[in-house]
């Protein structure tokens, strides 16, 4: 977990974004946050707390809120705990240069963590229940390729 590859892409002199980690308060879950992004492509940035860093997904179309919707989900730079309040004008020219709008926000659990695989349960205004992001090969940790999907509510007696 290294904040290099993003700190290599940005000019803290230019871009309002954080340089480094947020210190201070805490808030009781795992950060989970999801950016809208008008970047030269519009796209949704998907972000989850993880060892000190928010672990980052560009997700090319609107996350999927309801079940049997599977989403692309594009591994990017880990990004410094405090990018979840980060809302504003990224200016022409620099890294990730349009808008940034918070889409949604809240905390999430991990239930299962794999170095290709993560499930976990989301709680959000927008996204709310269990999640599954998944490599798109998950015999090659080097793709950045993965899918973002709801699952399935489990019912009570199944979990017996
Ligand atoms: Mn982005």
């Amino acid at each position: 977990m290294s904040l290099k590859e993003y700190k290599k892409k940005r000019d803290f002199k230019k871009t309002q974004e954080p340089g480094e980690t947020k210190t201070g308060k805490k808030l009781e879950g795992l950060i989970y946050v999801i950016q809208e992004h008008d970047a030269s492509h519009l796209h949704f940035d998907l972000r989850l707390e993880e060892d000190g860093v928010l672990k980052s997904w560009a997700v090319p179309k609107s996350p999927p809120q309801e079940e049997g919707i599977r989403r692309l989900a594009i591994e990017t730079e880990d990004h410094p705990l405090g990018y979840e309040d980060f809302a504003g004008i990224i200016p022409k020219g620099e890294y990730g240069a349009g808008k940034v709008k918070i889409w949604d926000r809240g905390d999430y659990l991990p239930l299962e963590t794999t170095v290709s695989k993560r499930i976990m349960e989301i709680n959000g205004k927008k996204m709310n229940g269990r999640y599954c992001l998944i490599r798109l090969k998950p015999k090659d940790p080097k793709d950045k390729n993965w899918l973002f999907f709801k699952l399935k509510k489990t019912n009570r007696k199944d979990e017996k």
